[in-house]
Formats: C-alpha cells, structure tokens, sequence
C-alpha cells in the first residue's frame, strides 16, 4: 500500500550549532497547531544541570527504542557541515563531513567532526534522527560534498588517507537507519476519524470527537458541536475509545440522539463508515471471562487521583460496567453529583491494592477532610467497607522492570494540560511507577504516572516529530497569573474542589 502523507511524517530538517538549534515544522500535511519554535537546547541544559537523559530504549512506545542501544559513542556518521563559509547565505549547496558520537543522550549526540582529534571546542548537539544525518558512505552514493569544516581543514595535509585510518572498519549507522524512522512514525489514526473521548470538562462523560492533528502518535481530538474545544491525547490512551465503546460498556455519554442511535446501530451491525475509528485502531484490553473475579462496587483500593496526579490517595469503586471497566471515586471528594468520577480498566497499572504505598514507602494522601492518623485497617471499620483482593490489580499479577532512575531527564506530557509536552525530570521510583517533576514548576504540579506510559518521552522527541516543547519554568516567568492560578490551587484542596483538566 502507498503511503499517504498521514501516515509517514518526516523528520524536521533543522539548522543545528552547539546546542542552539532552530527547525522548521516538518510535518509534511500535519498541520501542527503548535508554533514553530526554536528547539530548546538541551546540550546546553544537561550541562548545566550536570545530568543526564533516560535512555531511547527505555520508552517502548518511541521511535527506534528497540534498536537505540546499538547507536554508541566512537560511532561514524556523516552530518551537516556548519562551519563550510563565512556567510551561512552564501552557501548555495548543502555540505557534509564526517563525525562521531562523543555520547548519546536520548535522541541526541554530542558530536565532534573527524580531524577534531582531541579538542572538543567544535563539539556540537545534533538529533540523530535529523534528516542531515547519514551513515558513512551516503554522501559518496548520492554525490553529495563532503568537505572538513574551515577551521580545520588545515590540520591534516593528506585527508583521504587520515579519512581512511579513521574509518576503514569503524561503526557507522544500521542499515536502512532513514527508511525506520519514518517506519515508525506511521500512525493508523488519521485526521477526520471520530472517536469517543473523555470529557475534559466532567470526567465522568464520554463525548463525540473528530480527530483534527496527528503529531507522533498523538492525537489532537475536537469535541464535537464545540467551537473548537479539544484534547490532546496518545493513541494508545485508555481515555479514547471506538465509536458505539459507551453504549456497549455502560458509560455515560454526551451526544446527540442521533449519534446514540447511530452508534448502537454500527456496532450491532459490526459496520462502520469510513471515517469512524474502528476496534482494531485502539489499544487492546484483556476482556475479563464471566467467572473470572472482577472489581466489584464499594472496594478500596489506592489510585493516583486522575484530577491532581501528585497525591494517591484511597479510592472506592463506583459502578461497575462491562468488560472489566468501572468507575472509581477518589475518597474525600465533595463532588456530589459523581461528575469527577473516571473510569479505569481491570488491567489500569494507575491502580493499586491497599498498603500498596506503605510497602512502597511513598506517602498515601489521606481523603481530603479525614482527621487523625490514617490506617487502612482503621479505615476500613470506620467506612464498614471491603478491600479489593490484591490479585486483581495488573501491576501485581504482570510485575515489571522499572528501568528509570532519579534525576534523568525526559520529556512529559502535563497530564492536566495534555496538549503541553514540557522538560521533566524523575523524581522518585516506586515500583512500577515514576513521580515526574517539571523542570522549574513545583511540587503541586508533580505528576505519578507508569513507567510504561506512553505520555513521557526520551529527550529529542518533540524535536524529532515537530512538536513544541515546554522549556523549564524561569523564575522570572512567575507572574501573577501564575501566582493567582497557584494560590487558588491551594485554597482548592481546603476547599476540597479537585483541579481540572485544561
Ligand atoms: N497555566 C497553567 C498551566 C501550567 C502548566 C505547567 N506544566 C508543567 C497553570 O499555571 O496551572
């Protein structure tokens, strides 16, 4: 099948200097909303804060992460010559040289130019899936120049043989590098597809929406009969779902009864237009056999609260729908109308048996409003209520590899303002979970999310895929609406009116 432009989007060429880069919006038809923007220099910033990037392979949803270990420092490439003319302007025809990585950090690589030798004053950051990046030997096959960069062109007096010692059986970039980042950037989802959502507004309704923007793998969704109300989400998110998800599971949703109709009649009849997301586009859930034991209404179990991710906090199960779906209430919510209630899955890892944070020794927010020292045991009298049995929940009965360590630096995505991807660090480890601190915010907007979420990303991703990263939060940017925004927030948890999201 021939690719269409949806489907594969390439890589944004961009213009790149010691950690400075500009870039051009590459999304080849992707319209991107978002303002193209120099690309934050995050050479820079490792040194500064003298750390570190989570490495490419630790996101099985990134681009490249299963083959991202084999790109190793002393490795061969060809890049763009940056230092070919006095007047950038001048220069007609791009010119390459050849370089080797110095270290990687996510995406990106220190490089230093071949002839540099020991100095480092020339070494630069360059996203290793730029489109000026090649492995050794592509300038030769496809008569592109290469020539040494003019501050050094005078070092070596015989290049070719120099170039032959360094790289006669040196390792260069695998195979078909270019054609696998454009591989797996394909997303099946494309613009115009309807989807059922999560309302932003009232988290316990789902809603109609059109997806409007695909930008790696996420996807911006309008809300239908709105003047452009939308949410960003990943594809694999469990908070979109196929057309007709609601009827059959028992959700509320908020639609016309045009659509409801309409929707009840697709899935019963297993045809769909051909704008509608069908089944096979979404993550897959285990479906719970009907003697397997499942959730049941009035458990207590432990949950990142969905609306103010930097508590977890005791829960309760609320109506249980079908296949293994149900609605969860976070304790000490005032919300009386069951509006902030959301709906998690048998197999959410955003969920957990109780003590789960004792045994982790991680703090458990208790209900807002509960007064003395908080015990489950105690608790469980006092609500005269049941825990849910510990071999229901996934991340005990699947228990996996959490591969972070505190201080890495990553990308993330504010998940209370999903449409922003921002500069993050981790900050704690707990099981298989990872306590997210963006860079210059406080500990308000801290946010626990999974190890495997597919909403944090290796450094470079924004960059790779065209999408505007969040710099760190400069002090001086603390203005009042900021302040306002933070001091209401803490009158909110006295109040004991949850966040939402934006
Ligand atoms: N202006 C909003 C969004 C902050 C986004 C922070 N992201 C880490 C606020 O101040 O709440």
């Amino acid at each position: 099948m021939a690719a269409t432009s949806d489907e594969i989007v390439s890589v944004p060429s961009l213009i790149s200097n010691n950690g400075n880069s500009s870039h051009t919006n590459g999304n080849n038809g992707l319209t991107a909303s978002v303002d193209p923007i120099a690309t934050f220099a995050w050479g820079n910033y490792l040194k500064t804060t003298n750390s570190h990037a989570a490495p490419v392979s630790y996101f099985h949803h990134a681009p490249l992460h299963n083959m991202w270990a084999q790109l190793t420092p002393g490795m061969k490439i060809e890049v763009i010559n940056t230092d070919c003319g006095s007047n950038p302007s001048e220069i007609k025809e791009k010119v390459f040289w050849f370089a080797f990585i110095v270290r990687v950090e996510g995406y990106l690589a220190l490089l230093r130019y071949e002839g540099c030798e020991d100095d480092s004053s020339m070494d630069f950051w360059y996203n290793l899936c730029n489109k000026d990046v090649h492995c050794v030997g592509w300038c030769g096959q496809n008569g592109v120049k290469l020539a040494p960069p003019r501050t050094i062109e005078h070092r070596q007096t015989d290049w070719k043989t120099f170039l032959i010692n360094k790289l006669v059986g040196s390792k260069t970039l695998p195979d078909n590098f270019r054609q696998k980042i454009q591989l797996s950037l394909r997303c099946s989802f494309k613009r115009n597809m309807i989807v059922e959502v999560i309302d932003k507004y009232r988290v316990s309704n789902m809603r109609v929406g059109k997806i409007t923007e695909v930008i790696g793998g996420r996807l911006k969704i309008n809300y239908e009969n709105t003047s452009g109300e939308h949410f960003w989400v990943h594809h694999t998110s469990e908070l979109i779902h196929p057309v007709g998800w609601s009827h059959m599971i028992g959700h509320e949703l908020e639609a016309t009864d045009e659509y409801k109709t309409e929707a009840a009649k697709m899935v019963e009849m297993q045809t769909y237009p051909s704008n509608v997301a069908t089944v096979d586009l979404f993550h897959h859930v285990q479906i719970p056999a009907s003697d397997d034991e499942q959730f049941k209404e009035g458990q207590k179990l432990e949950a990142v609260d969905p609306l103010e991710m930097s508590r977890i906090c005791p829960a309760t199960v609320g109506k249980v729908l079908k296949d293994g779906y149900f609605m969860l209430s976070i304790d000490g919510s005032n919300v009386e109308d069951g509006s902030d209630w959301f709906c998690y899955h048998l197999s959410s890892r955003l969920i957990f048996p109780i003590n789960f944070c004792k045994l982790n020794n991680i703090p458990l927010s208790p209900p807002i409003g509960y007064h003395g020292d908080f015990q489950w045991n105690k608790y469980l009298l006092e609500t005269n209520s049941v825990y849910a049995p510990q071999d229901l929940f996934q991340i005990i009965k699947k228990k996996t590899i959490n591969p972070f360590s505190v201080g890495m630096k990553i990308e993330a995505v504010d998940m209370m303002a999903p449409h922003l991807v921002c500069v993050a660090t981790i900050a704690e480890v707990a099981d298989s979970l990872i306590r997210i601190r963006f860079d210059g915010w406080g500990e308000d907007f801290e946010q626990w999310i999974d190890c495997q979420s597919p909403n944090i990303y290796p450094i470079g991703w924004c960059e790779l895929v065209g999408y505007k990263l969040e710099p760190p939060k400069q002090p001086e940017q603390e203005n009042s609406e900021s302040v306002k925004t933070r001091t209401k927030k803490s009158t909110n948890r006295k109040s004991n009116k949850r966040k939402r999201l934006t």
